[in-house]
């Protein structure tokens, strides 16, 4: 796994909301997320039914237009100790306190997000604002095993919309660009799509406005990602992914550190107490 970044990169992430990241994983790397990814799958479905939630008493219900955007099972991590290998790093975690400025980074979910073969497009939409704590400094990486084209549903980012974003969001509906009726300046920003290699990969602020197009092939759009939350986020009052034993617990204001369920990748100043 290839984390270095120049400050080029980290200041385009901090200017357009996102950075794409060639050659993140090798091939053979590639093979090894890809394979533990899909046996994860296979294993939450044996396992637990139409469980959706690694480890998780919510169930996230996929039904009409939404279950054909793409396959889509959250925390895998839990149950393959290679998926948390790879998306747990400590030295993805420095990466990722680099592109946010943020001195800790916590896992928030993972989600592998397989746009089947002529799957439905992935509309506009803001990650932020549909979990527990909101921050200007949350981000996801995105990566890709297959190669992701103009072609199977490759991502795109609206370069800067992060600046303009509030935590006002509109789900991912069946209306491509609903986001922009609520933020009309990014409506205005011309959309850059990403394509990508298998082991590419892309950092993107969860309050960059970001968006998929259809997958028009046969073959399957196979994506691993992650989002991760600064240490010291606050709980916002939504349930989002938090399982009902800790979510109860849990009161507006809190500060989100459960290191069982949003374990610490990396903390600058742990380590540098260390030392
Ligand atoms: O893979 C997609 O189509 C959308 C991905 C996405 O929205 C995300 O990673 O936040
Ligand atoms: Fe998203």
């Amino acid at each position: 796994m290839n984390t270095e970044l120049s400050q080029q990169q980290i200041d385009s992430y901090q200017r357009d909301g996102f950075v794409v990241k060639r050659g993140f994983l090798s091939p053979a790397e590639v093979v090894e997320l890809k394979t533990a990814v899909l046996d994860a799958i296979a294993d939450m479905a044996r396992t637990q039914g139409e469980q959706m939630v690694a480890g998780g008493g919510v169930k996230m219900e996929q039904k009409g237009y939404y279950a054909k955007v793409f396959t889509q099972r959250l925390n895998l991590w839990r149950i393959s100790t290679t998926v948390k290998r790879y998306m747990l790093a400590s030295s993805l975690g420095k990466a990722l306190c680099d592109l946010a400025q943020v001195d800790g980074m916590r896992v928030w979910h993972d989600q592998a997000l397989i746009k089947e073969p002529f799957g439905n497009p992935t509309a506009w939409h803001l990650d932020n604002p549909y979990w527990s704590f909101y921050s200007r400094h949350s981000i996801s990486i995105w990566i890709a095993l297959e190669d992701a084209t103009l072609e199977n549903g490759c991502m795109w980012f609206s370069p800067g919309s992060h600046h303009l974003a509030t935590y006002e969001n509109r789900g991912i509906g069946q209306n491509m660009g609903e986001l922009f009726t609520i933020y009309p300046a990014m409506g205005q920003i011309d959309p850059v799509p990403a394509p990508m290699k298998a082991g590419d990969c892309s950092f993107h602020n969860g309050l960059c406005a970001h968006g998929a197009g259809p997958n028009m092939t046969r073959g399957r759009r196979i994506a691993m990602t992650c989002a991760y939350m600064p240490v010291g986020s606050e709980f916002n009052g939504q349930q989002n992914i938090l399982p009902d034993s800790y979510f109860q617990t849990l009161t507006k204001g809190d500060v989100l550190q459960n290191d069982d369920w949003n374990p610490v990748l990396y903390n600058k100043v742990r380590e540098s107490s260390l030392v």
